[in-house]
């Protein structure tokens, strides 16, 4: 190569080189005119290879010429890497634009289910009072469902009809949660106040008003000198802090097996306070079953019965959850209904 074929070279690359880097649309189309224009595999490279071998004066006029070219493509590709750059960020922007001022999505919050809410406040009132909260197995044995509680062998209640049977011989699911407070007593002596809430299962056909899963709160108190005035007191008590200060309690002689004496215990309507309307019918709203402890029960328990008495009582959860909020087909608790479940949303929590 000779100087005025290196010039001429120089020339070209300069127009070439410009052309290249101009026309360049993306970061990658730039770094190959880059290579192409001042690599070292360029015509500009082998120019100021070329240059050693020239005299002292082409040596100083092209190399002069040769770095003035290498400064003015660098300059251009560095202006054109910010524009391409520039450009880039400003497709992101729209790419991802974003409207600030859009109201926000509504979270869909889920509630505690009515029963939940219904439990908690019975439980509540009893925990209040200074009772405890224990819970058992669903699944219990014959001697915590029936035996102990003094339902013999051939009694009712025992028969496949109301209960569910597992496959384990002599296990069942448990038809009331009394079998907690059986456990209770075995293991605990006395004074002993509980309250057992949790689900329980009958053999039953599902109708408005009965489920054959449901939900008890049970209640048992232990104690020397506990009476049949404290158990009024205390469902009385209970009916007051549910349905209002001005309720009565009136409890009627009942069976349980259990209990002795036994009643059932129904509270003056919240409604129309025991005058009759649609809600209680004759004024009076039916809502648990109690009694005095049966002596036999206790001493299934190895508690003395001479020094010990008790009372217990019984409470359906549905049964309480429908009276509470005018619900008039029991049903609806299990169907899972959104519009049903909706109405006690921020309810109970
Ligand atoms: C009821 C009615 C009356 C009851 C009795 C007991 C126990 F374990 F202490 F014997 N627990 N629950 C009872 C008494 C339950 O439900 C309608």
């Amino acid at each position: 190569m000779d100087p005025q074929e290196a010039r001429r070279i120089l020339d070209e690359e300069r127009e070439r080189g410009l052309s290249m880097i101009a026309s360049a649309d993306s970061s990658e189309a730039l770094d190959a005119a880059k290579v192409g224009v001042l690599g070292r595999k360029s015509r500009f490279s082998q120019v100021q290879r070329a240059l050693g071998s020239f005299d002292p004066e082409d040596r100083k006029r092209l190399g002069m010429a040769a770095n003035e070219l290498r400064e003015a493509l660098q300059s251009a590709l560095d202006e054109r890497s910010r524009a391409l750059a520039g450009a880039e960020q400003a497709r992101l922007l729209e790419g991802d634009r974003i409207d600030v001022t859009l109201p926000g999505r509504r979270l869909r919050t889920g509630s505690l289910h009515p029963l939940t809410i219904v439990e908690d406040e019975m439980v509540g009132i009893f925990t209040r009072m200074g009772y405890r909260v224990e819970e058992g197995p669903e699944i219990e044995d014959d001697w915590h469902n029936f035996e102990a509680l003094n339902i013999p062998p051939d009694h009712p209640a025992r028969t496949m009809k109301d209960s569910l049977y597992v496959e384990i011989p002599g296990f069942l699911l448990r038809t009331e949660t009394s079998a907690v407070q059986i456990r209770t007593m075995e293991s605990q002596d006395p004074p002993v106040y509980i309250v057992a809430p949790g689900r329980t299962y009958r053999r039953e056909a599902v109708d408005a008003t009965h489920l054959s899963v449901f939900h008890q709160v049970e209640g048992l108190a232990v104690d020397e000198g506990i009476s049949f005035a404290d158990l009024k007191g205390t469902l009385e008590t209970f009916a007051r802090a549910l349905f209002g200060p001005d309720r009565r309690v009136r409890m009627n002689p009942d069976y349980f097996p259990f209990v002795e004496p036994g009643c059932q215990v129904a509270v003056s309507c919240f409604k129309c306070d025991g005058t009759g309307c649609a809600v209680c019918g004759n004024g009076w709203i039916e809502l648990l079953g109690a009694g005095m402890v049966h002596p036999k029960v206790l001493e299934n328990c190895g508690i003395d019965a001479e020094r010990y008495t008790g009372f217990a009582f019984g409470i359906g959860v549905e049964r309480v959850a429908m009276v509470r909020h005018g619900v008039s087909d029991m049903r609806m608790f299990v169907e899972g209904d959104v519009r049903f479940l909706q109405q006690f949303q921020g309810a109970g929590a």
